[in-house]
């Protein structure tokens, strides 16, 4: 085939995937790979903040400031969290996150950059910005991820306040209803149990991403999840994008869904079809997907995203090209409970 016949042909392809609503990627190795579908609401254009969640409104804000005043997406993601970190009104995330099963407040919660370097930190108690701390953590030592006491002295050395009681009054009220009946379902409530990932693509079109989190609800005393371990709750690679998750920790876990979201996308997947690809594979291995919800969300480094769910219900901020909106997200659970 001539050049210029191979040229109409391809183009011809294009246009046609195009109206299809199917984009044309450039897969690892910079091989064109035709890609299927991509998020209704998906736009290529940075800088952008994209996080979980209706409490990722006022995080997205936080995120933003930053990234408009010209900073780096890492500052951005930090600044972004915390705002819902402060929160005390939040019942996931922070200090007034819901306890244990012991009715203490333990946090998880990770970061990593543009770099592919990370910092986490596990099973924390009484540090308000644990996000911070995970950032110390990469930083300023040789490690990766920090857990538990080793953590709250590595915090105490960087001067970090431990703060004493750690459960509210709406959390302190819930946990003695709870202790009634210690009824443990380790079961995320599709309503009210909603980790902040978030993701930014910064003015140089930098990526980096956060996500914190007070874990489960009544958990046994020691339980991790997955939002401090690179990979499950979170995954940044600044050549084909970033990932974040929420929900049910153990099974994100046990599939590695931001890594294999990421992976999807070096592979030529579009965000949304990655998003898919890691709930198909969380479905796929538990076969009590029904009792529990994920919500993942993904982005490329030119500001496209994806976002997916189990069931019904999740929902996420999107704030790009000037405008800080809520979005709902598809699902795989079509036919309901
Ligand atoms: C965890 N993934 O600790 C977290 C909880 C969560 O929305 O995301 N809830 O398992």
């Amino acid at each position: 085939m001539t050049d210029r016949r191979k040229f109409l042909k391809n183009s011809a392809l294009f246009a046609a995937f195009s109206s299809l609503g199917i984009s044309v990627f450039a897969g690892e190795g910079g091989k064109k790979k035709k890609k299927g579908k991509t998020n209704p609401n998906s736009v290529a254009g940075k800088p952008l903040v994209i996080s979980t969640w209706k409490h990722g409104l006022a995080a997205n804000e936080g995120a933003w400031k930053v990234i408009d005043a010209g900073g780096r997406a890492l500052d951005a993601v930090e600044q972004g969290v915390m705002v819902t970190e402060s929160d005390k009104t939040n019942t996931s995330v922070g200090l007034g996150g819901f306890p244990d099963r012991e009715g203490i407040v333990t946090l998880d919660a990770s970061i990593m950059d543009e770099r592919g370097m990370a910092g986490s930190v596990a099973f924390v108690q009484g540090i308000e910005h644990p996000i911070s701390l995970a950032r110390r953590v990469m930083d300023k030592t040789p490690h990766a991820l920090l857990v538990g006491a080793g953590a709250e002295l590595f915090a105490k050395q960087e001067g970090f306040v431990k703060q004493k009681n750690t459960l509210t009054d709406t959390t302190r009220k819930a946990w003695q209803e709870w202790m009634k009946e210690k009824n443990y379902k380790p079961v995320i409530n599709i309503e009210n149990h909603d980790t902040i990932g978030l993701l930014a693509i910064d003015k140089r079109g930098n990526v980096s991403g956060a996500c914190t989190t007070s874990g489960l609800s009544w958990k046994m005393h020691g339980r991790v999840g997955d939002s401090p371990i690179i990979g499950a709750g979170l995954f940044v690679d600044n050549e084909f994008g970033a990932a974040t998750c929420t929900g049910l920790g153990e099974s994100v876990l046990r599939t590695l869904a931001s890594f294999l979201a990421v992976e999807c996308m070096r592979r030529g997947a579009t965000p949304q079809e990655a998003c898919e690809e890691a709930i198909a594979r969380i479905v796929k291995k538990h076969a009590n997907f029904k009792d529990f919800q994920v919500g993942i969300l993904a982005i490329t480094p030119a500001g496209e995203h994806g976002g997916y769910a189990i069931h019904k219900g999740f929902n996420y901020a999107l704030h790009q090209g000037g405008n800080n909106r809520m979005i709902d997200s598809d699902y795989y659970n079509k036919e309901g409970k």
